[in-house]
């Protein structure tokens, strides 16, 4: 159970940054240098910073097919990933951050968009005591109807690469890939997720 903890921890942390960050900047952090009796700036701040620290994905799957849509936000310790699809097979499913922002290959099975997002070269799996790498996230299960609605987050990436964290939207991007089977979070090199069956690259902006 230890390895849940570490996972579930910083998800925790990360909401209550969040929220101390936006409720009240002067008082909680000292150090900041948003004025604590200027309610305005401050908003104004943190829309502006949600503008730019979002992104957004259009996923296809194997016959170039749209099969739904997605968004990329950053947070102070990591990024939250919301998932809207629908014409997706059913069942549990791996997902994971790959390194190329590109989905162009859909008839040669997206390996366009390259391994996973990894700069620190770790090794794969929320459930290794060597990994997780930097694209490893957990993994989603399809309803029936083919749709799911989920938010996950991860610890481990950055739109911009904050504090060391595997940056997405480098000189060549990423993309967020769902595969065949589920990740059971320790198999060398990805999990025994198998084929990849939809793709969508991380585009900057809301
Ligand atoms: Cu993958």
């Amino acid at each position: 159970m230890r390895s849940a903890r570490s996972i579930f921890a910083p998800m925790i942390l990360a909401a209550l940054a969040g929220l101390a960050a936006c409720a009240d900047a002067g008082e909680s952090d000292p150090a900041a240098d948003v004025p604590a009796d200027d309610p305005a700036a401050t908003e104004a701040e943190h829309a502006e910073m949600a503008e730019v620290q979002q992104a957004t994905v259009e996923f296809i799957n194997l016959d170039g097919d749209p099969v739904g849509t997605g968004t990329v936000t950053e947070s102070p310790n990591g990024v939250v990933i919301n998932l809207d699809l629908f014409n997706m097979p059913p069942g549990p499913r791996a997902i994971h951050i790959h390194s190329v922002g590109t989905c162009e290959d859909p008839d040669e099975g997206f390996v366009a968009s390259g391994g996973h997002l990894n700069p620190d070269g770790r090794e794969h799996g929320l459930m290794n005591p060597e990994g997780p790498d930097g694209g490893d996230l957990p993994n989603i299960v399809v309803r029936d109807d083919g749709t799911l609605q989920v938010e996950l987050f991860s610890h481990l990436a950055s739109l911009h690469g904050a504090d060391g964290r595997a940056r997405i939207l480098d000189e060549d991007g990423a993309a967020l890939v769902i595969h065949e089977n589920p990740d059971d979070h320790m198999t060398q090199p990805i999990g025994g997720a198998g084929p990849r069956i939809a793709c969508g690259v991380i585009r900057a902006g809301s």
